[in-house]
């Protein structure tokens, strides 16, 4: 019998072809049939219009989670509206392996586990503990549904789409509106569709899709897209490896990814004792997939059996080369030769199938008597692939090898990377199986360049020790001086064996949640409440100061830094301090060093910003392109606005992030021609006038340069009228709480 869910689907489905006359990608398919306002002009404009959606449910993890349910709280609801969940993966540092590891995160960050514990408790929130595994691999074990729309405190969310789920990475603000039972707004996307042919083979992956299309498309390529995969090519990749292709596709910047519902989902889907769920989908499989003529925005063709495996990197995830031609190029570019470590592991790669793939590697260099040169972390993707490796040897492989086994968490991923040496800031080489690999991402040193390969590549990187190795060409040496070659990995698909499913989670009980009091301790570091930003009534803003003009890449991690600040995404006074360290300032070519107009004297970004607050002065941020790439984090929105901001204006913008100061109240405008970048100056004043701000109407800003000369430059914004009505509010969440008076 087919379930509720997919009854809803299928009849929205007739509804909207009777309006609807042409074949439907399976991207606009999920999102017609989730849009809140069914009345809505249909077709949506794909790319230029904005509407709202009810998404079937909302994921976040620790880092994010603190935030959305700080600004949930503020709703004043009495429970989430939608089915929701916690993870708790990112605060856990891979230092001494995954038990001792465990034990201290469970003591470091008590107050925040108990803070999520409790609002989850009380909200009927489920809370996945410590441990139990990363966000988007417990998402897709339990939790994703064909034909579904997810959206998750986190970028990679789109992982979801391995398993034919819309899923959407947001800001906290976001999310907590969507549990207060407010429809979500989104940008209605373009969609890109991507032809796959041909097998995967030999020492090409899933990853290697992504990485390839990541070098064609640059980091923006995706923006304001979904990346919707099909062709016969799709049908051989596992759910998993699907999951990764769609994981990464947050690297372009896209709004989401998506393969249509098959046979590995459906395999999937079973062994992880959700039977019912595929035998739904497979009844409603036509409308799972794009219908035949399907239009796209733009259309890519792959040839699997062509592809070459990739390595990505430094710093930047699209700068991808093709394995046989890395070799040449670690020498050209003067990366240093030598791996200093392999992690495998992260959202991205750490299904069943890419660890016994890595182990297939490292079992066959043991077979030759030869182990790792190199220092090789795992962390497995979830408590139930542990167990399967445990149960099926491949944990013995790893400890022979000498692996240090992580916990089942972010950990080095996201600078939680207790690295011997990292401040020494000694030049580097790493070759990670994750999907970032931004300068200091892993081990708070600038001078690490980190690589993104696929697991399997990790492994043997990180046996011959060296980024000159091709394992599709070069022997290795065994301890008695012969020399063989490593044979194509292999790995199992789906965990196999005495596998049970276990749901790790607790949830609220209705009846007590009522009475359960949330935990915030007095004078906590960690966990502040918050407290209603101001409303921006103004007409005209003046007498803004800069603050600073960047130069180049910067990503949120620039903007507000992980790693060691991660303790502090509960606390948005604490964190602000890091506002923009990373960020580098075009007059000096320096970090976290800019000039305050007031003193004359040079000091942080944050300090400075406080020094305009406390002065009167609002303050201005000057970016270059795709500014706020990479995560969801709402801290590098709401941490501007805190400190006083009141402009963000930059040559481009990442989606995620640009709604992320919406949302704040901080104006994000977009130069109209992108050389007025260049008229900006360190002593400049700005101000503008927003009597007449209408949607889609540029605005005009005016700059008072130190010599006296002012001039003025017209500027975009992408604010539509609710979101105009968001601003005058000073965040999205006041107006939501005065329309629900
Ligand atoms: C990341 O991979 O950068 C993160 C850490 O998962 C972030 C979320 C965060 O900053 O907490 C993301 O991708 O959104
Ligand atoms: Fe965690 Fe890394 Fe995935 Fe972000 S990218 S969710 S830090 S594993």
């Amino acid at each position: 019998m087919i379930n509720n869910f997919y009854k809803d689907y299928e009849n929205r489905l007739i509804e909207l072809k009777k309006k609807i006359k042409k074949p439907l990608s399976l991207t606009e398919k999920i999102l017609y049939t989730h849009m809140a306002d069914q009345r809505k002009s249909v077709p949506a404009e794909r790319g230029n219009c904005y509407r709202d959606f009810w998404p079937d449910r909302v994921a976040m993890q620790d880092a994010t989670a603190q935030m959305a349910l700080l600004q949930f709280l503020l709703a004043g609801r009495d429970a989430s509206a939608v089915p929701a969940t916690v993870h708790c993966d990112h605060l856990i540092a891979a230092k001494d392996g995954a038990e001792a590891d465990l034990a201290e995160a469970r003591k470091q960050n008590r107050e925040v586990y108990d803070f999520l514990k409790s609002v989850a408790n009380r909200y009927g929130i489920g809370f996945w503990k410590p441990g139990s595994g990363i966000i988007h691999q417990i998402v897709l074990e339990n939790y994703a549904v064909p034909g579904g729309l997810l959206i998750g405190t986190d970028s990679h969310t789109p992982n979801a789409g391995g398993l034919g789920m819309l899923g959407i990475g947001v800001g906290g603000a976001d999310a907590a509106a969507v549990m207060a039972g407010l429809p979500w707004e989104l940008k209605f996307p373009k969609v890109i569709g991507v032809h796959l042919r041909g097998e995967l083979n030999g020492w090409t992956s899933p990853k290697d899709v992504i990485l390839y299309l990541l070098g064609k498309l640059t980091v923006k390529g995706g923006t304001d897209c979904v990346l919707e995969y099909f062709g016969e090519g799709a049908k051989t990749i596992s759910c998993t490896g699907k999951a990764t292709i769609c994981n990464m596709g947050a690297e372009l910047g896209a709004t989401s990814s998506i393969f249509p519902f098959d046979k590995k989902m459906a395999d999937f889907l079973t062994v992880f004792g959700r039977g019912e769920v595929a035998a739904n989908a497979e009844e409603l499989i036509s409308n799972l997939c794009a219908d035949p003529e399907a239009q796209y925005d733009q259309l890519i063709e792959i040839d699997l059996d062509q592809l070459e495996p990739h390595i990505n990197g430094p710093f930047s995830p699209d700068r991808a080369w093709p394995l046989s031609e890395f070799a040449q190029a670690v020498q050209e570019c003067e990366f240093p030769p030598i791996v200093s470590a392999g992690l495998i592991g992260s959202c991205t790669n750490s299904s069943y199938e890419d660890l016994t793939k890595a182990a297939s590697v490292l079992k066959a260099a043991l077979d030759h008597g030869i182990k790792p040169r190199t220092d090789l972390l795992i962390n497995p993707g979830s408590a139930q692939i542990l167990d399967t490796l445990k149960q099926n040897g491949e944990l013995d492989v790893f400890e022979n090898a000498g692996v240090k086994l992580v916990a089942n968490a972010c950990g080095p991923c996201i600078g939680q990377w207790v690295r011997e040496g990292a401040e020494s800031k000694e030049p580097n080489s790493i070759v990670t199986s994750f999907n970032r690999n931004f300068a200091r991402r892993n081990d708070g040193n600038p001078n690490t360049h980190a690589f993104v390969a696929s697991p399997e590549l990790v492994a043997a990187f990180s046996v011959a020790g060296s980024l000159q190795f091709n394992p599709m060409k070069d022997s290795l040496r065994t301890p008695d001086g012969n020399s063989f070659m490593l044979a194509p990995p292999s790995g199992t698909e789906l965990p196999t064996g005495n596998f049970k499913p276990n749901l790790a989670i607790s949830t609220a009980d209705p009846e007590k949640s009522k009475y359960i009091s949330i935990i915030i301790p007095e004078n906590s570091d960690r966990i502040q409440a918050l407290s209603p930003f101001q409303a921006n009534p103004e007409n005209r803003l003046e007498s803004l100061l800069l603050l600073i003009k960047v130069k180049g890449k910067c990503t949120t991690d620039h903007i507000s830094m992980a790693g060691p600040w991660l303790k502090y995404r509960g606390h948005l006074e604490n964190i602000s301090e890091n506002l923009l360290m990373g960020a580098v300032n075009i007059f000096n070519g320096k970090q976290d060093t800019v000039k305050n107009r007031l003193t004359r004297q040079f000091s942080e970004v944050s300090a400075t910003a406080k020094s305009y607050q406390l002065a009167g002065f609002g303050s201005v941020i000057i970016g270059d392109e795709n500014y706020g790439e990479g995560s969801s984090r709402e801290h590098a929105a709401m941490e501007p606005r805190f400190l006083g901001v009141r402009l963000v204006v930059a040559k481009s913008f990442a989606r995620i992030h640009e709604t992320n100061l919406k949302r704040q109240g901080v104006l994000a405008l977009t130069f109209a021609d992108k050389k007025d970048y260049d008229k900006i100056q360190e002593d400049d004043m700005f101000a503008i006038n927003l009597k007449t701000i209408l949607p889609g109407k540029p605005l005009v800003l005016e700059i008072f340069h130190v010599d006296g000369v002012g001039e003025t430059i017209p500027v975009n914004h992408t604010l539509n009228k609710i979101q105009l009505k968001w601003y005058r509010a000073g965040s999205a969440l006041n107006f939501i709480r005065s329309s629900a008076k």
